[in-house]
């Protein structure tokens, strides 16, 4: 296959090309989704369009883009993936069975063991602890074994032009993957990742990639499917930039049958305090201070629901992906891979189920991997 350079345009304005008969093509198409994978039409109105956009905006040439995007595919599967996570249902004992199996926390631990030197530097440097590193590369890809199959420029451009809902933030996210690209050295058609366009081991969106991936090991490259140093730097750094606190803890398992949970809701937000929820009757352990922000988190689990507060720490791994029970899944399974590396017995996990509450809470607010938090 061909394989285009994207070069920044030296001078001289944007070539732009009109294409009356291909515009009106690509219209009278715009609803026909094709039952295989069919190579994009880089003179398709919105595609067009968008190659004279990114090229004003970032100085691309245009030719180039027209090369690229007439081999990029899209991707039905990826239509389908999108339109059904079938995560978005599970209920937290459902869920957190998936993350927390034997296999996954003996990888983890066995990756401690490899790539050590690697956890260690990224959490100096951080403050990130390295179980929470590996918690969140685990949880994500299985350490790697689940990177994602679709080439990422095929994902993006398929949720960005095929997929109407989400077209204004995956093409803003192929805006910045085609610059991403161009930044790093990389070949736009070679990086692979989830149908939703997210990169490497710890899956970053080619926004993030730009923000808060860092080069662990100073060899000059940033690069988030092989280089270890690299994948869990930066996966430190998103949490520091994102309000992780060295030293504190992530959550506790808390006891909430006899506490007012009037007013609290389901916001994934710091909306309350330590010592606001002592106030209500959640009853936890913890040697934060009594200002210090806190949340309840209420899990649905069978019969009823699992409450924890989560803590400052908490909040940070909420922005890695938008979800409690994520956060959650991350943590235990970082405290899981711990006690196995440490040679302690796995800890019980979960905090006390209360009754389900008379009044039907509030549904989930479920996950996604890849397209939210990241
Ligand atoms: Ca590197």
């Amino acid at each position: 296959m061909t394989r285009q350079p994207l070069t920044r345009r030296a001078t001289g304005p944007l070539r732009c090309i009109a294409r009356p008969f291909a515009v009106a093509l690509s219209l009278a198409l715009w609803h026909a989704q094709p039952a295989h994978a069919q190579a994009f039409d880089p003179a398709r109105a919105d595609i067009d369009a968008f190659i004279a956009s990114v090229g004003k905006k970032h100085g691309f040439e245009a030719e180039p883009l027209v090369a690229l995007f007439a081999q990029v595919e899209s991707k039905p599967a990826i239509l389908q993936a999108i339109a059904k996570p079938a995560e978005r249902t599970l209920a937290w004992d459902e869920y957190r069975p998936r993350f927390l199996i034997e296999r996954r926390i003996a990888r983890g631990a066995e990756v401690h063991g490899l790539k050590q030197a690697e956890l260690e530097q990224a959490a100096t440097a951080t403050g990130v602890p390295v179980d929470i590193l590996l918690g969140i590369v685990g949880v994500e890809t299985f350490f790697g074994e689940n990177v994602g199959k679709y080439r990422v420029i095929d994902a993006l451009a398929t949720l960005a032009f095929d997929y109407p809902p989400r077209q204004a933030f995956f093409r803003g996210e192929l805006e910045q993957y085609l610059v991403m690209a161009r930044e790093e050295g990389l070949d736009p058609l070679a990086p692979v990742g989830s149908y939703a366009g997210a990169m490497g081991l710890p899956q970053f969106m080619p926004s993030s990639f730009r923000n808060y991936a860092v080069d662990g090991d100073a060899d000059g490259k940033r690069d988030l499917w092989n280089d270890w140093a690299d994948v869990f730097s930066s996966v430190g750094n998103y949490l520091k930039v994102h309000g992780w606190r060295a030293g504190e803890p992530v959550l506790a398992a808390a006891d909430a049958s006899s506490a007012n949970l009037e007013g609290l809701g389901e916001k994934l937000a710091l909306t309350e305090t330590v010592g606001s929820l002592r106030a209500r009757g959640v009853r936890f352990e913890t040697s934060l201070p009594a200002d210090a922000p806190a949340m309840l988190v209420a899990l649905k689990v069978a019969g009823g629901t699992e409450y924890r507060v989560g803590f400052t720490n908490f909040y940070a791994i909420t922005r890695y992906n938008r979800s409690h029970m994520y956060a959650s899944a991350v943590s235990d399974l970082a405290d899981a891979i711990g006690a196995r590396r440490s040679g302690q017995p796995l800890p019980a996990g979960g905090g006390y189920v209360a009754p389900a509450p008379t009044k039907p809470a509030a549904p989930s607010t479920g996950w996604s991997t890849t397209t939210s938090g990241t």
